[in-house]
């Protein structure tokens, strides 16, 4: 594939990317009588593989990863390439990326965006607000190893397999009478790659291998076993490569003999071998590169030489399954599954093939788990696997859609301690954000724009069309509460609230009154990447920036009172956020992009950023803003089901929220063409962008298993082409592990174990009709309420599982949690408030309720609960109309303890008012297990 260097990529998508970068896409015959080879059925399908080998093409090589180091494996009969990438090898060095010459032309430019001279305010950003430089850099690969094992005539049975269940590629085949076998796997514990070759006949491995690179590098044989690649990254944009590296492939034989000189490592006769690649860098982190590069590759090789093959492989395994195991799917299997992978893509548009949905599904997770572990760099564009010195976007972090949905699956998916590697970021960027607030906005706190690199910049890049957007921090940022509904880990929170707080306090000293509509707006900003008039995208206010910010400023308030800070900073975030511009619906009846009904030049445009507020965020919601809900569904039909990868990964998430399951599969299908999804399963752009790849995962989770909403909602988004299934392991927001299992697309089972003590609600159709609730834990029958005619609600009891099912349904073992939940997950909230066994209730009698704050979208209660109250074990607060529909149901938000006084501030609701006046609400707290039903009504004025 040609590489896409960033100016042509510019190019190309002024033009309209899409058109603009599609390639010829591939094609793939089915074998006659096919069948799935034994290392596919062995891993129950969750198997990439081929009859053929990669040549030279790169996406058809495997990927393997340990979150640091990559490799793309070939598997070639004669010639084995390993093209090597570890994830801290940067073009450039750090560098500055604020422009001082921007906070005295500020003042200019929001005149002119608000004059809606938008080119002219265009013209001066691009004079005094782009970074420093102008384009940030690239990350880059450390080369190649290559094995030349001699011709490949006389080969048969060939096989190449990327097994997900042992994240190790496996290859081969016969040749002239021998079994030759290649396993290839990226250790975690070990921090090496390990390459082992096999033949079932004594003394026939012979080969020689040599490092290549397209970096300045220097081979060498530091020992009579070792070669060495010793290089340094490439200067891009001014500043200079500084990165240095050094990789080392070390050979240990049985039989046969080892030598190496003038940087070939020579093996000949052996009758198995092990190639270890260490690979260390100089990257400290975005200010440091002097690390001891040489020192660390030669300390993880000496130490993994010391572990024989079988260890190295038992650790690795143990490490990997320890998080890929914890969630298992079965979406059914065809015979569509006996077809090589590549095959199985090109006829996907014809087939019968739900199992390549799980396929697709685990591959995500296995991708995370390969490019994304606590201490790493997170997941880039091409998470970690790239051989190009110039790769299409820099191969580096955008912020304005790809490297939130990269890690949309992280929690979702059980995966939680692959997310680490963004919230390091985030703390780095909050540093050098903090310069660029100050240098171009004269502000306090922290931004970023909508791209950063391994240096960190933060600064407006690439042109203001694209990089005039304000709020890729603050999207980034409010990740950490996100992130801490899953967990409700308090230590994590409160390590990372600074740099919350500082991208909520950019936007309290930055943002500006709308000179007639009187809210608080960003300007200059745009909405991601699309012009509202030619060539103009720059704007004031966009729908996406209102959304992000409505969650950000909440998060920043909601932590600050768990960690028990800031009560005026706390006070300043809400009324801000209480002032910020409603969405809105358009003439077309959509959602609008930006304050006016502007219609956009490029309808079918891959950015839906408007909808941001119906995934990832909870702002649109079916049973809490119907209005808004319709209107995204018209959104999404005006801009239509097109994309790139990564739109079309998008949209399976916007439709599973829209529980409309056909169209939500659809586009599952749409991704899954030749043009793309490459043979290798990389999602295609095209190019290759493995955010599709993630963003798949994430909404095939959201197919499933929802929990937006203060509820579990099973099965959401089902499709006929799934009728039945199960699914486990999944994790909802409330500190929930999921399972279920269908049947004629209903559930028969669903199976949740709760980290912390509350009131769980279940949403699905199982509950229409009869069914039991089993506490699992001792075979009681606990208590429940049934709010609506699909709910169900309960309290539930940390560590405990729970079971509902259809009379007469036999357990099914794979639909229970097996494995212990996340480490990062801590057994209650807060941990500072010991649990009590008594469980005293907030009744009517003892408690007072009242709206303490309202706004035109939403308001928020208050419940005190003053008598023999000690303290709060797990609570929730649910919204009702007055006619009794449940709107809103919150779990998130603060609790806190005076005495005997307990207070539960800030359960807010957060959907649409209905217009005019006052509307009567019912508040329900439900605390210790107790609730204050009937609801006590709050009466709330729009204003
Ligand atoms: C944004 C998108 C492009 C591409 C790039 C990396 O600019 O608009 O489609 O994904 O990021």
């Amino acid at each position: 594939m040609t590489d896409m260097t960033r100016r042509n990529v510019l190019k190309a998508s002024a033009a309209g990317a899409g058109a603009a970068l599609v390639p010829t896409a591939w094609t793939a015959v089915a074998r006659a009588g096919s069948q799935a080879p034994p290392q596919a059925l062995a891993a129950g399908d969750l198997a990439l593989w081929y009859d053929e080998a990669a040549g030279t093409d790169w996406l058809r090589a495997l990927p393997i990863g340990n979150g640091r180091l990559g490799a793309m494996v070939f598997g070639n009969v004669d010639t084995e390439r390993l093209q090597l990438n570890e994830d801290t090898i940067w073009a450039g060095g750090p560098y500055d990326s604020a422009n001082s010459r921007g906070a005295a032309n500020l003042a200019e430019i929001r005149r002119r965006v608000f004059a809606d001279q938008w080119s002219q305010a265009q013209d001066l950003i691009n004079q005094t607000m782009m970074g420093t430089p102008g384009g940030q850099l690239a990350y880059q690969p450390v080369g190649n190893l290559r094995l030349a094992l001699g011709a490949a005539s006389g080969v048969s049975q060939y096989t190449r397999t990327l097994d997900l269940t042992t994240a190790t590629v496996t290859t081969t085949y016969l040749q002239n009478g021998v079994r030759y076998t290649r396993e290839v796997f990226a250790s975690a514990p070990d921090q090496v790659i390990v390459l082992r070759l096999t033949a079932d006949r004594a003394n026939s491995i012979t080969f020689n291998a040599t490092f290549d690179s397209p970096q300045r590098t220097t081979g060498s044989s530091p020992d009579a076993a070792t070669i060495a690649l010793d290089g340094i990254s490439g200067n891009m944009e001014g500043v200079t490569g500084s990165v240095r590296f050094l990789a080392l492939a070390h050979a240990v034989t049985t039989g046969g003999t080892v030598s190496s000189s003038g940087g070939t490592l020579r093996v000949s006769g052996a009758t198995s071998v092990t190639v270890l690649v260490s690979i260390g860098s100089s990257y400290v982190n975005y200010r440091t590169v002097n690390g001891d590069y040489q020192g660390a590759a030669r300390t993880r090789l000496n130490a993994a030489r010391t572990v024989g093959i079988d260890q190295l492989r038992s650790r690795h395994l143990a490490d990997y399954q320890a998080l890929f195991d914890r969630v298992r799917i079965n979406l059914g299997r065809t015979a569509a599954a006996d077809q090589p992978t590549d095959v199985r893509i090109a006829q996907h548009a014809s087939a019968n093939d739900p199992q390549f949905s799980a396929l697709l599904f685990q591959y995500g997770r296995y991708l995370l788990i390969s490019s994304s572990r606590p201490g790493t760099q997170p997941a880039n564009l091409q998470g970690i696997w790239n051989d190009s010195m110039t790769p299409p976007w820099d191969s580096k972090y955008t912020i304005n859609a790809n490297l939130p949905m990269n890690y949309w699956p992280a929690d979702t998916t059980n995966l939680s301690e692959c997310f680490r590697p963004v919230f390091d970021m985030v703390r780095d960027l909050s540093v050098t954000g903090a310069r660029v607030a100050q240098a171009q906005y004269g502000a306090g706190g922290w931004v970023t724009h909508h791209n950063t690199d391994g240096w960190r910049g933060a600064s407006v890049v690439d042109g203001p069309l694209w990089g005039m957007w304000q709020t890729g921090g603050a999207w980034l940022a409010s990740l950490i509460w996100e992130h801490y509904l899953f967990t409700g880990d308090v230590e994590f929170l409160r390590t990372n609230y600074p740099a919350l707080k500082g991208a909520a306090q950019f936007f309290l000293d930055t943002l500006v009154t709308h000179p007639t509509l009187g809210y608080l707006v960003t300007n200059p900003s745009n909405s991601p990447e699309l012009a509202h008039h030619t060539d103009v995208s720059v704007c004031a206010g966009p729908t996406m920036d209102n959304q992000i910010l409505r969650d950000l400023l909440d998060a920043a308030a909601r932590a600050s009172e768990v960690v028990g800070v800031d009560a005026t900073f706390r006070a300043q975030a809400r009324a801000t956020r209480d002032r910020l511009p409603p969405m809105r619906v358009g003439s077309r009846g959509n959602i609008q992009e930006w304050l006016a009904d502007w219609i956009e030049p490029e309808r079918t445009h891959r950015h839906v950023s408007h909808l941001y507020g119906l995934h990832p965020s909870n702002q649109i919601t079916r049973r809490g803003t119907p209005q808004l809900y319709e209107a995204a569904r018209r959104t999404l039909e005006l801009r239509g089901d097109d994309g790139t990868g990564w739109s079309l990964a998008w949209k399976i998430n916007f439709w599973a929220r829209l529980e409309d399951a056909a169209r939500a599969h659809k586009l599952v299908r749409d991704l899954v063409r030749t043009d793309r999804l490459a043979p290798n399963m990389f999602d295609l752009h095209p190019p290759f962008q493995i955010d599709g790849n993630f963003g798949a995962t994430s909404g095939i989770a959201e197919m499933l298993l929802q929990s937006h909403n203060g509820e579990l909602h099973l099965l959401p988004a089902l499709p006929t082409a799934w009728p039945t299934g199960q699914v486990s392991g999944l994790r909802g927001r409330g500190g929930y592990t999921v399972g279920v299992a269908w049947s004629s697309g209903q559930a028969d089972e669903i199976v949740v174990r709760a980290d912390r003590d509350g009131t769980l609600r279940l949403r699905a159709r199982l509950f229409t009709g009869a069914f039991t609730v089993t506490d699992v834990s001792d075979g009681s029958t606990p208590a429940t309420t049934r709010p609506e005619t699909d709910v169900v609600q309960l309290t539930v009891r940390s560590g405990r599982t729970y079971r509902a099912a259809r009379p007469g349904v036999t357990p099914t073992p794979t639909v229970t949690p097996t494995t212990p939940a996340p480490p990062t997950t801590p057994p209650t909230t807060p941990p500072t408030t010991p649990p009590t066994t008594s469980p005293p209730a907030p009744s009517g009698a003892r408690a007072t309720y009242r709206v303490t704050n309202s706004w035109s979208g939403g308001f928020q209660g208050e419940v005190t609960v003053t008598a023999g109250t000690t303290a709060i074990r797990g609570w929730t607060v649910t919204w009702t109309f007055a006619n009794g529909q449940v709107v809103n149901q919150v779990w998130s938000g603060v609790h806190s303890q005076s005495g005997a006084n307990v207070t539960v501030r800030n359960a807010d609701y957060n959907g649409a008012l209905p217009a005019g006046g006052a509307t009567t609400f019912g508040f329900i707290a439900t605390v210790n297990g107790s609730t204050n039903n009937p609801p006590t009504n709050l009466t709330c004025t729009t204003t």
